[in-house]
């Protein structure tokens, strides 16, 4: 429980991302409490906020009640309040049935709904002007994601001292698709507030400096953009825009030391105990999203099955799928797929007791994670499109043992560092079923020295790594 008091806060170093590190929750007897929200984004960024006099802009994840800033442990939380109506039009609608599937290759319908487009404005208008009131002169504040893309421009007009970031955690679509949005201006308009504008590929950024120069008319550099290094550069009147690639990546190191704990070990083997020790135990990890391919792997699942290619009785697949977004009418109709393609397949292949698919719609600590990834022979990463997919790097995290296979789509923003996973194309079902085929039957050998490539890469770039490059391209942080 964290004690809330008032007090005004003038902070050198502000992130400002749709939630805040922390999530409210009413309890049942009506009192509130304030839980932490794990996740790769707040342990990222939280050591540098804490050594900086830092503060966060977030929303505290429940409608209609209005938090005063409080004090985390040397962290100042600034609370912005959505209502009912926010959270409808902003959130569940504009940012999560506009935006993602837009930015997503448009796997769903994108629905263009003029009223969630004015929430939109007024919502990160209102972050804007929370961020203007916490900064200290001549601070830095990163703005995080797509449901905060007007922000930059909205908040340097009222704060031009300001040194302002912002990061796309998800994909910046081909520019085709981008020009479906009716406020494709606006939404350029709104990043180009930004001095670095910072996105998971090079190919995004591209994508970005092209769509600036057609909807914007802004000047700007025609070179590749590369990673880390290398940014792309517009001018905007006086001031010079950076647009660079900083692929985001995990606590590897955090990671790599909790799963060689013994409890971690010991509930590993648990685990496949519980299973009813198979031959072979699949893993998928997701936040339940239409997006992460969890369907296709269960179709190539089924197909291997019926065709003989895989006995029921030597494999075991483990979905792990996190509820998400339950409001929103394509997440309702692809959690009803979903389970309808388990229940098919347990249906047709399980014994008693034995089924072939565990599929837990449930969030488990990261412990527990870290245990479930120690058990999987074959860890299944399939999404239709992803920005990066923290998933699989975790993974590879989590197996010092240099055990384990990953199956990964190309079309994961991963899939360009882990290039020693078995790459998939997900449209391509045979080429999932093969690779599932391979996965299963991989001499060790070479599983052990794909593992270690893998190794090497997520170990060396954690997500340390990410923010200090970031904030130098920025000029936040002292080049190393
Ligand atoms: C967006 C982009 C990009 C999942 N279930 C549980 C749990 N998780 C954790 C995972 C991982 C995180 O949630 C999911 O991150 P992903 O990157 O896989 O996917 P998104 O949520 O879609 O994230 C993505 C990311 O932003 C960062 O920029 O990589 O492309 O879409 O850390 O481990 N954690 C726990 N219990 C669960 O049940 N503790």
């Amino acid at each position: 429980v964290i004690a809330e008091k008032s007090r005004t806060a003038s902070a050198d170093f502000v992130v400002v991302a749709n939630r805040l590190p922390v999530d409210l929750e009413r309890t049942a007897d009506g009192s509130r409490r304030w839980t932490a929200s794990p996740g790769g984004l707040v342990s990222a960024l939280e050591p540098f906020l804490r050594s900086r006099k830092g503060a966060w802009v977030g929303w505290p994840g429940v409608p209609d009640v209005d938090v005063d800033e409080f004090d985390d442990d040397g962290l100042v939380l600034h609370p912005v309040s959505l209502t009912s109506d926010d959270v409808r039009d902003y959130y569940e609608g504009f940012s999560n049935a506009t935006l993602w599937p837009l930015y997503h290759d448009v796997v769903e319908r994108p629905v263009f709904d003029r009223s969630w487009w004015e929430a939109y404005v007024r919502v990160n208008r209102r972050f804007a002007e929370a961020s203007a009131k916490v900064a200290a002169e001549g601070a830095t504040v990163w703005i995080q994601d797509y449901q905060l893309q007007l922000v930059p421009a909205m908040l340097r007009e009222l704060r031009p001292d300001l040194r302002i970031g912002f990061f796309l955690h998800i994909p910046f679509p081909p520019v085709e698709l981008f020009m479906q949005m009716p406020w494709r201006t606006e939404i350029v308009r709104g990043l180009v507030g930004a001095d670095l504008v910072g996105f998971h590929r090079p190919g995004g950024a591209q994508n970005f400096l092209w769509l600036a120069r057609q909807l914007a008319g802004l000047e700007s550099s025609r070179g590749a953009v590369g990673i880390r290094t290398r940014p792309g550069l517009m001018q905007v009147g006086d001031r010079t825009v950076r647009v660079g690639a900083f692929p985001i990546s995990i606590d590897a190191i955090g990671l790599d030391k909790l799963a060689k704990t013994k409890g971690v070990a010991e509930r590993a083997a648990q685990l496949r105990r519980d299973l009813g020790n198979p031959k072979k135990v699949l893993l998928g990890v997701d936040r339940l999203d239409y997006t992460k391919g969890i369907d296709l792997r269960l179709q190539a699942l089924h197909e291997l099955l019926h065709e003989g290619r895989v006995r029921p009785e030597d494999v075991t697949f483990v979905q792990l799928a996190t509820p998400s977004r339950e409001r929103v009418e394509h997440y309702q109709r692809m959690r009803g797929d979903i389970e309808q393609m388990v229940g098919r397949i347990n249906g047709e292949f399980a014994r008693v007791g034995h089924p072939v698919v565990h599929y837990l719609h449930q969030s488990v600590n990261r412990t527990e994670l870290a245990a479930f990834f120690s058990a999987a022979d074959v860890m299944v990463v399939t999404p239709l499109r992803d920005g990066m997919n923290l998933v699989c790097k975790e993974y590879v995290a989590c197996r010092h043992d240099l055990g384990g296979s990953l199956v990964l789509s190309e079309f994961a923003g991963a899939a360009a560092e882990l290039t020693s996973a078995l790459l998939v194309n997900p449209h391509d079902l045979d080429g999932v079923k093969n690779a599932l085929e391979t996965a299963i039957t991989l001499d060790p050998a070479e599983g052990r020295r794909r593992m270690r490539a893998m190794r090497r890469q997520v170990l060396t770039h954690d997500v340390d790594r990410w923010a200090r490059s970031f904030l130098q391209a920025l000029g936040a942080e002292p080049a190393d």
